[in-house]
């Protein structure tokens, strides 16, 4: 028996319950200056410091907060689902990781990890990191950076989610705006035999996209998808 293949795309706001901003609502990350400015490499390389305490600070910010209902209700749905599975997401936090998901993408990259520009290496990252942090691999100075994936580079992964957005036959959607692309298109990239659905609290800027959309708080929709459709 063929057995249905799930695709999951979060955003932020999946993990606002746990106590973390979303980008762009009220006391959105950046405050009085938009994402879409500040999240590029060009501010990067114009002000290196200030970019650094900004993932510090949010780094730091990882260590008191924890997964919520909705992380560890689509961690348990991938334990009992017997068909592909994968799981996408565009957070940079670690709260799906901590429930327990394996099957899972960050495709914006991880705030616990750096890259050198110098040499390539990516590395776990818990502290601080500043322009004086030498690579643990190649040991030069000012080369780390945060690995994340800023406005104008490459999304991670997107062979690999292209070809599972083609194959899946279901696409839910939790916790996304659908201001930034690629994501935001993931849900025209599916396959004609798709159903899509969009799990989220206010209407998103694709929601006439999907065939069916909920309202509501991902710690209550979640759950209460993924015992609609374990059952
Ligand atoms: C709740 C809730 C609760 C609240 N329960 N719900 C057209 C096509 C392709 C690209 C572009 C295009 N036009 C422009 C572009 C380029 C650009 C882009 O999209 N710009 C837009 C501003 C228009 N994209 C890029 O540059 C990307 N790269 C790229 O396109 O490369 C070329 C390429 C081409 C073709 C294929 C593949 C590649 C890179 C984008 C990188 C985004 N990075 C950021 C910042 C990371 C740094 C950091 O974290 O500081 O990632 S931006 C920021 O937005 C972050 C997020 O992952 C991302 C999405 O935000 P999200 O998750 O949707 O959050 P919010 O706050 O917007 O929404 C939260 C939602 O939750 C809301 O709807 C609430 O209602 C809801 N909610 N509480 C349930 N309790």
């Amino acid at each position: 028996m063929v057995r249905p293949s799930i695709v999951i795309l979060t955003g932020a706001g999946i993990s606002a319950e746990s106590g973390l901003s979303t980008f762009r609502g009220n006391g959105g990350l950046w405050e009085d200056r938009r994402v879409e400015e500040v999240a590029t490499p060009e501010a990067f390389a114009a002000d290196p410091d200030s970019v650094h305490r900004f993932y510090n600070l949010r780094r730091a910010q990882l260590r008191d907060v924890k997964p919520n209902a909705a992380h560890h209700a689509l961690a348990e749905l991938e334990r009992a689902w017997k068909g592909p599975f994968l799981l996408i997401t565009q957070n940079v936090d670690d709260l799906h990781d901590r429930a327990g998901s394996q099957r899972l993408l960050h495709m914006h990259g991880e705030l616990r990890k750096a890259r050198c520009l110098r040499c390539g290496a990516i590395h776990p990252w818990d502290g601080a990191l500043d322009q004086a942090t030498p690579c643990p691999s190649c040991h030069q100075r000012s080369s780390l950076r945060p690995h994340i994936v800023w406005f104008g580079e490459m999304p991670l992964d997107m062979e690999r989610i292209e070809l599972a957005l083609y194959l899946c036959d279901l696409f839910v959607s939790i916790g996304t705006s659908g201001n930034v692309y690629p994501a935001a298109g993931f849900v025209q990239q599916v396959g004609a035999q798709a159903h899509t659905l969009e799990l989220n609290l206010d209407a998103s800027q694709t929601t006439s996209l999907f065939h069916e959309s909920r309202r509501g708080k991902a710690t209550d929709l979640v759950p209460a998808w993924v015992q609609e459709i374990s059952g």
